[in-house]
């Protein structure tokens, strides 16, 4: 069995050259003899407004997606802050499976916390109720309710606020409280976990746990496999990556789960 790991893509048309990159990604995993599952960790778009939106950068997309799946690779999806929306039709419409945003995944002798991250940034208080509000379904529903045009206008004024509040908070505050991972992975009863969200691709180890951070894509293109219990990071330059395909990503981070 071989699992892949993908967050934080923020696909739009604003970046063809990543949505040409992950459409070779998807073509180069299609399914050969291995069962092979495939994880998309949430902000997948950068900002996704409903499952009736449609647009031929995306049609691109998705019928990658459905082509993956119809090899037989197995698609999961959990959501992240941008693209909390992702719902039902979507999932049909490309063959994954909505997972929950703490997923664990069993592995037998071991087990691996799946998340996006975000519900650990504890220190962003302000981000927190903003996040709690998005969540809620009532105001999911209140918000599909309104037409396309003003749910694309509110993404982007939504996303204006962020860019002007971002830059007068300090970093630290955007990264994850490590107590908060460490007390999510013990009531998980799991000792490792794999998120992505804070753009700060690494992987931690203390003597309690393991933490593999997913890397986004802009300059770089980030996969995470896991054959076995052996974890791997993959990286590559978004140009190499188009050229060459799976033989441009070279190993980062290497750990034994
Ligand atoms: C993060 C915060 C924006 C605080 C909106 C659909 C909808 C996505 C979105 C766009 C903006 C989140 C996702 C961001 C944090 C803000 C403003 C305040 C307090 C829609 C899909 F609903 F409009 F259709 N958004 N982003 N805020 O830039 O990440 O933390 S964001
Ligand atoms: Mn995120």
């Amino acid at each position: 069995m071989i699992r892949y790991f993908i967050s934080d893509l923020h696909l739009s048309d604003k970046r063809p050259d990543l949505i040409r990159a992950f459409v070779h990604m998807t073509e180069c995993l299609h399914k050969d003899s291995q069962e092979t599952e495939f994880y998309i960790l949430g902000d997948f778009y950068e900002a996704w407004i409903g499952d009736d939106f449609q647009a031929d950068w995306n049609s691109t997309i998705e019928d990658a997606l459905r082509a993956l799946s119809d090899s037989g690779v197995n698609i999961f999806f959990l959501h992240g802050n941008r693209d909390f929306l992702i719902g039902e039709n979507w999932l049909k419409r490309v063959g994954a499976k909505l997972i929950d945003e703490q997923t664990k995944l069993d592995l037998g002798s071991f087990s691996i916390l799946l998340s996006h991250g975000d519900e650990y940034c504890l220190e962003d208080v302000e981000y927190q109720k903003f996040r709690a509000m998005v969540r809620s379904s009532a105001w999911q529903a209140h918000i599909l309710a309104l037409p396309l045009e003003q749910r694309i206008a509110l993404a982007a004024q939504l996303r204006n606020d962020s860019k002007t509040m971002a830059s007068d908070k300090n970093m630290a505050i955007m990264d994850v409280t490590e107590s908060a991972i460490a007390d999510s992975l013990k009531h998980h009863q799991c000792k490792s976990m794999i998120h992505g969200h804070t753009h700060r691709p690494d992987t931690h180890r203390s003597t309690e746990v393991l933490r593999c951070v997913l890397g986004d894509w802009d300059e770089y293109i980030w996969l995470a496999k896991v054959t076995g219990n052996s974890y791997k990071q993959l990286r590559a330059t978004v140009s190499d990556f188009n050229k060459n395909g799976m033989s441009a990503l070279e190993g980062i981070h290497s750990e034994m789960l």
